[in-house]
């Protein structure tokens, strides 16, 4: 795995921040992809003594600043190995009836139309060398619809089903693609949804053991891990207190 290139989006929190770091520890080089340059910065300085680091500093809902950064890659960064596809956020938590257009625009922007034109801007160098590694972060939302989860849900159903159609219609080009669906995992993820309402954001990973960004790291470290020959096709991966979406053994 060493010298390996990674594409990971979302690297600046939570996932993505966890898996930058330990793909580091491992020698791969990295491209860190986000919105916020100071912390892709930091992140930056903090791992290039353990390995080459990059960063790309764009919204994934700005398709021309997607190809742009993507393909203005300098050769040392351009044969992308693994593609991460992780940025991502639920954004408020209504029902349907009182959901907010915007928040809507912004999941379905974000997680499936922004998952979209990094993965085009990936795909044709991994075609062309007949080799790749594309993960898709779905979630347990996007396995099960909960109360208020609606739109949420609907984009990660969509990160679902962009995943299975990938693998269909890369099969024989040498790419793996699979999806590595998370439960509850402590991260930002609960302030961006609840739009800073920090007090709520933590309640939702009170009273049990949640999840915590490195599990995941290290789930996706198995999947990119594997034999040539195998493929993590679609991974769920819950804490002890998770049964699904709406049960969660609280104490
Ligand atoms: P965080 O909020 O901690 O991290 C989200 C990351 O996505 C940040 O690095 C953020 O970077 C990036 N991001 C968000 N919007 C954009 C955008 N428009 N353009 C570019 N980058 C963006 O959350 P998580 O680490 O928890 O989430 C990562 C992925 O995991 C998401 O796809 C989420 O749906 C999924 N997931 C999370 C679960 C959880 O319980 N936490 C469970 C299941 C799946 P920046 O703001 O710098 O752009
Ligand atoms: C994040 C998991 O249950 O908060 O995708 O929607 S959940």
């Amino acid at each position: 795995m060493k010298n390996k290139t990674a594409l990971i989006t979302g690297a600046t929190s939570g996932i993505g921040l966890a898996t930058a770091r330990l793909f580091a520890e491992n020698g791969i080089h990295l491209i860190l992809c986000g919105r916020r340059q100071e912390r892709l910065d930091a992140l930056a300085s903090e791992l290039q003594n353990q390995t080459e680091v990059c960063t790309l500093h764009f919204d994934v809902r700005d398709k021309s600043a997607v190809f742009k950064q993507i393909e203005g890659l300098s050769e040392a960064f351009s044969d992308i190995d693994i593609l991460i596809n992780n940025a991502g956020n639920a954004h408020g938590m209504d029902t349907i009836q009182e959901g907010n257009i915007d928040d809507w625009d912004a999941m379905i922007d974000i997680n499936v139309k922004g998952l979209l034109y990094v993965s085009k801007a990936v795909i044709p160098k991994m075609i062309a060398k007949n080799s790749g590694h594309i993960i898709n972060i779905g979630s347990t939302a996007g396995k099960e619809v909960y109360p208020k989860g609606n739109v949420y849900c609907a984009s990660k159903f969509a990160v679902d089903a962009i995943n299975q159609g990938m693998r269909l219609d890369l099969n024989g080009k040498g790419i793996k693609v699979g999806a590595i669906n998370p439960g509850l995992v402590e991260t930002e993820f609960s302030e961006v949804r609840f739009k800073n309402d920090n007090e709520r954001a933590e309640k939702v990973y009170q009273g049990f053991t949640p999840l915590k960004p490195e599990d995941i790291a290290d789930v996706i470290w198995f999947a990119v891990t594997r034999p040539p020959h195998v493929n993590i096709a679609d991974l769920t991966v819950m804490c002890l207190d998770q049964a699904s979406s709406t049960i969660v053994n609280k104490t």
